[in-house]
């Protein structure tokens, strides 16, 4: 098996601080969360930006001081959302692409989320495709149910995406697809050939899920966006939810991917050490 990436999403839209201290939501806190999820065995930081009171934000620039923050510290890929937050136009959800991140996620259909309708009709999944083809970003493809792997198949036919892709599957979200095995299995199957898969599972399935991840050859994706537990009336750190996925691989013989081992898997070009984001700052790794 392929070493395990394991992707921090450590923020978020939806969680909002009141309800953890452990959220980072200024570029400052985002870079040192990168830094101890880095060290605790995370290649892969999955990025949303918020204002300082918790609001979230699609400004460039707040995205260029998170590169920025989370450069300066560590080799960590960094992924943007796309996703955004409910209610944010297309345009918005695409700005912060023009600062060429190295991967930026896609998701690949409308959903009910929560009480909210989560829009991804495919002009709109266009519209960020080619926004993410501009600026020469990995894609990865977020799978909340069963129909957004046929939208993806249906874009590539399109030939606006060249399978084979790296997949997060997002299990759990409330008017989506379940968390189960046997969803995941379902949906690992439904894969085209050389695919690379993650899976996220929502609250409590997070690290069930994951651990059928490692088993599987597939990879994990953990953070306080997708759950703010460590267990049960236990408020979770980010790095704490990344190190306990890398003890269980530990335990069941798989080793943890470097982000340079993360690039390979995943084809993302190598890091270029000695330029920030923005291009402001000298980097030293
Ligand atoms: N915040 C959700 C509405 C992504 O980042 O690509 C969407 C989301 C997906 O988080
Ligand atoms: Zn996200």
């Amino acid at each position: 098996m392929d070493p395990l990436i394991i992707t921090v999403a450590a923020v978020g839209a939806e969680v909002m601080p009141h309800q953890t201290p452990h959220l980072p939501v200024t570029p400052e806190t985002l870079g040192e969360t990168a830094e101890r999820c880095r060290a605790a065995g995370a290649s892969i930081i999955h990025v949303h930006c918020r204002n300082d009171d918790g609001s979230n934000t699609s400004d460039p620039e707040r995205f260029a001081a998170a590169y920025d923050a989370i450069r300066e510290r560590t080799d960590i890929i960094v992924q943007f959302t796309t996703g955004g937050a409910i209610g944010m136009t297309g345009a918005e959800r695409a700005a912060p692409l023009r600062l060429r991140p190295e991967m930026a996620t896609l998701t690949c259909g409308t959903v009910n989320f929560g009480d909210d309708i989560f829009e991804n009709g495919f002009p709109l999944m266009r519209e960020i495709l080619a926004e993410i083809d501009r600026n020469g970003v990995v894609p990865e493809l977020e799978i909340f149910d069963a129909g957004h792997l046929a939208n993806a198949k249906r874009l590539a036919a399109e030939g606006l995406l060249r399978f084979p892709q790296h997949v997060d599957f997002v299990l759990g979200v409330p008017g989506a697809m379940e968390a189960t095995v046997r969803n995941l299995c379902f949906l690992v199957d439904a894969l085209p050939a050389g695919c690379t898969w993650s899976v996220a599972g929502v609250g409590r399935d997070q690290l069930p899920l994951g651990a059928v991840a490692i088993a599987m050859g597939g990879h994990v994706r953990v953070g306080l966006e997708d759950n703010i537990y460590y267990a049960k009336g236990r408020l979770a750190r980010n790095d704490e939810l990344v190190a306990r996925v890398a003890r269980v691989a530990e335990e069941l013989g798989r080793p943890v991917a470097s982000p340079d081992e993360a690039r390979r898997l995943l084809r993302v070009p190598p890091l270029q050490v000695g330029v920030s984001a923005t291009g402001k700052r000298p980097v030293t790794l």
